[in-house]
């Protein structure tokens, strides 16, 4: 990495084609500044890039919190230079995980405040630890969330709900963050990691082509009228007929055999 800053608050791991991705600045809750989000942005581009890499999961170091919001340190003396580069640079980061082409998930194990409730939001599927809370405190700080989650929050929990959370800056528990669909699923901390693993694996055993294929037809399809929605399906869909997998499983099937394995193209 010539001429770059060595990371270190960011963590980078790959377990049978698993990138997990560790936010690790325990000392401030894995708030996010500048450099942790400089970090995030070229580690997430980096495992999407990377071909050993199918899915990825997104942490906080710690047992303590995921990310305990935008770094509020940093953000109190910005000028608004800065302040348009931070979200600007945020932004990104959030764009870069949703627009992946490879699934990620949030494995949320405390803390998801502000910019950390915002980056969970950003990611693919939400799993959380018991002792995780969640929040959009940053009306009570005089500003907006900046990372999305005005955007991000409604369109995942209805409008009243969102209305709700943003404008209270109420913080809930892991139980209503499921009860509401803000997380799929609650474990005890010590089980958070190998649950998210789980999930990660019962993803890379399916057709990895057509995973990705599924995500962006999730992604485009929440953000356009059904019609264009559907229409997308059926490129993605006819395009998955181009692939080995298709033809491996289909025939497999057909011939009642087992398919040992799929080729991912
Ligand atoms: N930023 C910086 N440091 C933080 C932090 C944060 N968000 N959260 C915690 N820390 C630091 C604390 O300052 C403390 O550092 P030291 O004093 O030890 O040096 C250390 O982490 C441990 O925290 P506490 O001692 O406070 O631990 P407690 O268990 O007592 O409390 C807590 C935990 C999470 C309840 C508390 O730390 C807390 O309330 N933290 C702030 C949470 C918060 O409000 N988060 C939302 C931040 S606002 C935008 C871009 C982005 C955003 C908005 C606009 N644009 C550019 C437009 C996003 C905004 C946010 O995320």
């Amino acid at each position: 990495r010539k001429g770059v800053k060595k990371m270190s608050n960011v963590l980078f791991e790959i377990k049978e084609h698993v990138g997990v991705i560790t936010i690790n600045r325990p000392k401030a809750l894995n708030a996010l500044n500048a450099d942790v989000l400089a970090e995030l942005l070229t580690t997430v581009k980096e495992a999407d890039a990377n071909p050993e890499v199918y899915v990825m999961i997104v942490t906080g170091a710690g047992d303590k919190s995921f990310v305990a919001g935008a770094d509020i340190g940093q953000m109190s003396t910005m000028t608004a230079e800065e302040g348009k580069l931070f979200a600007a640079y945020g932004n990104q980061v959030m764009l870069s995980i949703e627009n992946a082409a490879k699934p990620v998930i949030a494995a949320i194990n405390g803390f998801a405040l502000g910019g950390g409730c915002e980056l969970a939001m950003s990611c693919d599927i939400r799993i959380a630890s018991e002792n995780a809370r969640f929040a959009q405190p940053e009306a009570g700080l005089g500003i907006t969330p900046g990372f999305g989650g005005t955007q991000r929050m409604p369109r995942l929990l209805g409008r009243s709900k969102a209305m709700e959370l943003i404008l209270t800056t109420n913080q809930i528990k892991a139980a209503e963050a499921k009860e509401i669909g803000l997380v799929s699923k609650v474990v005890p901390q010590e089980e958070l990691m190998d649950t998210a693993m789980a999930l990660a694996k019962d993803i890379c055993k399916n057709a990895q082509v057509a995973v990705r294929q599924c995500k962006a037809c999730i992604n485009h399809g929440l953000q356009t009228d059904i019609l264009t929605g559907v229409s997308y399906e059926a490129e993605a869909f006819g395009l998955c007929f181009a692939t080995e997998d298709q033809k491996d499983a289909m025939k497999a099937f057909v011939e009642k055999r087992k398919l040992d394995g799929f080729k991912n193209r």
